[in-house]
């Protein structure tokens, strides 16, 4: 009944005012106002307020902390769009965003990732007491308010609604951090230690600080003279040789390259550890093939899960960075299609009756939704479980074996494969050549230009003879050597599709989806970094070494007729940078004469470990 209900209410909204051209509907049904908000230091944070023009009933405030801007600036400046989405912003919420300490409009100095302060005193300021100041300031000044806050964002803005739930206002009621980062260590700048180069550009945007409050932006991108992003990086050659573009004033170019381990400086900032005794609601949002953050929400969700007596439920769709948040019909990644309407849905069906339920409703948690809502990237359909991972699976083993098989058992004999890992012609991690922001479609590209590499190793199931469901994470348990001193070793997962595979209105003139090689998930570890994230060791050359490298969590099918398949490479070019392969203090600092071509070896008893759904 309930279920029923829910569904006419939504209906009725969406029936309501979808008449009204979008594009005016904020300026026509919302007022906004722009103001301070003083920190408990005297720093003043920069508040967008819109609220709804109906001034006869109360509504809750939804609330996003930015390091992105709260543009356009302006009383009489409206977003065509606001919210979380387009149901919610009919339905009629008060709608507020704020530039976040140091950024944009507001006061004070910025600091990437913020570390959260425990039992701050006196005027000891971090992202939590900056959400606790303004939420209280919100609910005692902005007028028609019930008292209710939610806070929702994407990625950056993700980390500051997981921040807003540490030392909780109490009128914070529910959260939805969505591709919410983790730790610049995990998600992002690195994983596992490699560096992701793809992401170098991106420290314009959070390398300079501004003087003043700023609507427009204080920092430029360098001009790099060519859109072929592979050659520039190759050219440009060890990474200090990128200190031309970024000066001493760039602050978070000069830290990425202080702190290539994993230290104080990256361990302080990470919030996973802080995620205990939560108290909010949370609705955790994010892709299975998001490129950007991966790490953050999977993390996010299960450490709360551990360590708290919330609601706390989770939704991962078809998605790559913030697709949930779109309205785009057909979803699709690259060449892959997944489905109409996912995303719309998504927020009609989920995120809507989630703030809904905790911010307008009785607020008992009985929300009608699954604690675990999960799309199946293979047979490309949702399903509901009441935990994640699943109980309900078997951990299976394959093995790396010779003639390039993925074997259910290790062969006896004792063999390897070997391949010659070059820097100097390192394996692309993409067939696009372009320059981008941030990586997102080779989450889902095809591998076939990799698999037909010399420097990549396949290792291939047999044909399925019946559909298998992989969920959760999986780990990679390598057993390798190196003629060097270190080696950074990737592992890919592939969902090999028959011959007979139909091309999608998505699928790119130069290839057919017949015998695709779809990416479902990949991984780097860093070889320096395999028993200790923050103690880099070389590798001594020739003797066989082991490497664990642990995947993100999956929920795909391998449908009968596929073939499951596992790549095995050095290099990833220039998604991470390029590993000397000789052991430095730190790579950021490497010399041209560092970077050597070496012989890795694979030894058969490298295996995967992964779960597979109980039917
Ligand atoms: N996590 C994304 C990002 C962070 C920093 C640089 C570039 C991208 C994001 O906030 O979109």
């Amino acid at each position: 009944m309930k279920r029923i209900l829910i569904f006419l209410w939504v209906v009725c909204i969406t029936s309501v005012s979808f008449a009204q051209d979008n594009d005016t509907y904020v300026k026509e049904n919302y007022n906004k106002s722009e103001t301070y908000i003083t920190m408990r230091d005297g720093v003043k944070l920069f508040t967008s307020i819109y609220s709804p023009k109906d001034t006869s009933k109360q509504y809750p405030i939804l609330f996003q902390r930015t390091p992105y801007s709260c543009r356009p600036y302006g009383e009489d400046q409206f977003r065509s769009k606001i919210g979380p989405n387009e149901f919610l912003m009919k339905d009629g919420y008060i709608i507020v965003y704020q530039d976040v300490r140091g950024r944009w409009m507001s006061e004070g100095v910025y600091d990437n990732m913020r570390a959260y302060i425990p039992n701050k005193k006196g005027k000891q300021v971090d992202e939590a007491s900056d959400t606790y100041d303004s939420i209280d300031w919100l609910v005692k000044n902005v007028p028609n308010n019930n008292g209710r806050v939610g806070t929702w964002g994407v990625s950056y803005p993700g980390f500051y609604a997981t921040y807003s739930l540490l030392d909780a206002h109490p009128a914070l009621k529910a959260s939805s951090p969505q591709a919410c980062i983790g730790d610049f260590y995990f998600d992002d700048f690195h994983h596992n230690g490699a560096y992701f180069l793809s992401y170098w550009r991106a420290t314009a945007v959070f390398g300079y600080e501004k003087t003043k409050p700023a609507n427009t932006a204080w920092y430029t991108f360098p001009d790099l003279g060519t859109q072929d992003q592979y050659q520039f990086f190759l050219d440009a050659g060890p990474l200090s040789n990128l200190d031309k573009y970024y000066g001493e004033d760039n602050v978070f170019w000069q830290q990425l390259k202080e702190h290539p381990d994993y230290d104080e400086f990256w361990r302080s900032r990470g919030i996973i550890q802080h995620l205990k005794n939560i108290k909010p609601a949370v609705m955790v949002v994010g892709g299975l093939f998001d490129a950007e953050d991966l790490y953050g929400p999977f993390e996010t969700y299960e450490k709360i899960e551990a360590n708290s007596n919330n609601y706390n439920t989770v939704v991962f769709g078809p998605w790559s960075h913030g697709d949930w948040a779109r309205t785009k019909k057909r979803q699709a990644i690259g060449n892959v299609y997944f489905g109409d309407d996912i995303s719309i849905n998504y927020q009609r069906e989920v995120e809507t009756p989630f703030f809904h339920h905790f911010l307008k409703g009785d607020g008992t948690g009985n929300t009608g939704l699954p604690e675990a809502r999960m799309f199946d990237t293979g047979t490309r359909e949702w399903k509901s479980y009441t935990e994640w991972p699943p109980k309900n699976a078997e951990r299976s083993t394959r093995w790396l074996q010779s003639r390039q098989r993925l074997n259910k058992v290790m062969e006896k004999s004792y063999t390897f494969e070997t391949f010659i890992s070059d820097p100097a012609k390192p394996v692309p991690y993409s067939e696009d050549i372009k320059m981008v922001f941030t990586p997102r479609k080779y989450m889902t590209d095809d591998q076939r230009f990799a698999a037909r590499r010399p420097d990549v190793l396949v290792f291939e199931s047999e044909i399925l003879d019946e559909d298998m469901t992989m969920v959760g994470d999986l780990l990679a348990k390598l057993k390798v050597s190196t003629t060097g001193t270190d080696a950074d070793w990737i592992v890919k997962l592939i969902d090999v599709f028959p011959p007979d595979a139909e091309d999608y209105e998505e699928t790119q003139d130069y290839l057919k989806m017949s015998n695709y090689h779809m990416m479902v998930r990949s991984e780097v570890m860093r070889g320096r970094y395999r028993n200790d994230f923050s103690k880099p060791e070389p590798f001594e050359p020739g003797e066989k070494t082991a490497v664990d490298v642990k995947l993100q969590d999956v929920h795909h099918t391998f449908k009968k007729g596929h073939k499951i398949q596992i790549q095995v490479q050095s290099t990833w070019f220039p998604l991470i940078d390029r590993n000397p392969q000789t052991f430095v203090p730190n790579i950021f600092k490497a010399d041209a004469g560092d970077f050597k071509k070496q012989t890795h070896i694979l030894f058969n008893d490298s295996s995967i470990e992964f779960s597979i759904l109980r039917p």
